[in-house]
């Protein structure tokens, strides 16, 4: 396995940071996970416009153009022979010392990882998958501001471990008002009545690419798709339920709170707007090996 690491393209077991760098001391730093599929990076342009965003609200001086980072991601795979597979693309502060002033860290370090991932096991894929609600809110838009991808996922995780431990393997996460944000890496969206439900990125939520690339391929289909405000009644009362992301791709949820969704089987809309997913990861994005 080849890893870009700061300029360099090197093995696996040299792609070492080290214990000052403050994307370790303090998660201060952002990632992407991109998917490639078919030799295309999916929504390329968005994860790295994406990236750059949050770059700017964490004051982080990338260093690199956009054209550039778009380079090291395809190149990476290239070095690995991927056509498919998972990327993790992080910027971290870098090097400073034991204080987290950002000042003292000089130069950003910038981590390229291609690789293979497979978030939830294959049966539940095809089942879908029954999750419950944990106490632990998505952190407040006043604070980090969810829309920072950054490399602080604390809170996520602790809502991830409150799932695990309730014998499930993904959280409903709720905003600090009580309303439906998201789930621990992916987003939430359920069908009632023909018409596409999703959370405001006002809930305080990631804007997902798979999010907004699935409402457009909803709206294509002539469905009506409306963020909207959400509440726990408003999921256990759907007809559908579906998360999304681009490690979790689009997987259905057949209960939440053990109150089953729709019939309990992944329902028909959302096998459409995984087929029609499915079939956009063949077109979209650029080539990694032409
Ligand atoms: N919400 C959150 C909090 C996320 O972290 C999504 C939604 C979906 O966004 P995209 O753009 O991917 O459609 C994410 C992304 C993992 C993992 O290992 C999770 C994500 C990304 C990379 C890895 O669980 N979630």
């Amino acid at each position: 396995m080849i890893i870009y690491l700061d300029g360099k393209y090197v093995p696996k077991e040299q792609a070492v940071v080290s214990v000052f760098d403050h994307g370790l001391l303090y998660g201060d730093g952002i990632f992407e996970g991109i998917r490639a599929y078919h030799n295309r990076v999916f929504k390329m342009e968005e994860h790295i416009d994406r990236l750059y965003e949050s770059a700017k609200t964490i004051m982080l001086e990338i260093g690199m153009s956009k054209e550039e980072m778009t380079e090291v991601v395809l190149e990476t795979l290239r070095k690995n022979d991927l056509r498919e597979g998972y990327i993790r693309l992080l910027v971290t502060r870098g090097v400073g010392d034991l204080g987290l002033d950002p000042r003292r860290c000089p130069k950003a370090s910038v981590i390229c990882i291609a690789a293979n991932i497979q978030l939830y096991p294959e049966e539940l894929y095809q089942k879908g998958m029954e999750i419950n609600t944990v106490a632990t809110r998505r952190n407040i838009a006043e604070g980090v501001n969810p829309r920072v991808k950054s490399l602080n996922y604390m809170n996520n995780i602790l809502a991830k471990i409150e799932a695990v431990r309730m014998g499930c393997p993904e959280a409903l996460m709720l905003n600090n008002e009580g309303y439906v944000a998201e789930a621990t890496g992916d987003n939430v969206f359920l069908v009632k009545k023909g018409v596409l439900l999703t959370p405001p990125i006002s809930a305080g939520i990631l804007e997902g690419i798979t999010r907004n690339a699935v409402m457009e391929l909803a709206r294509e289909r002539g469905m009506e798709v409306k963020e909207l405000t959400l509440t726990r009644h408003d999921v256990y009362n759907a007809d559908e339920c579906f998360l999304t992301g681009s490690a979790a791709e689009v997987i259905a949820v057949v209960s939440v709170d053990g109150r089953v969704i729709g019939e309990g089987v992944p329902g028909e809309k959302t096998k459409m707007l995984n087929a029609d997913f499915r079939e956009l990861t063949k077109s979209d994005g650029p080539e990694i090996f032409r």
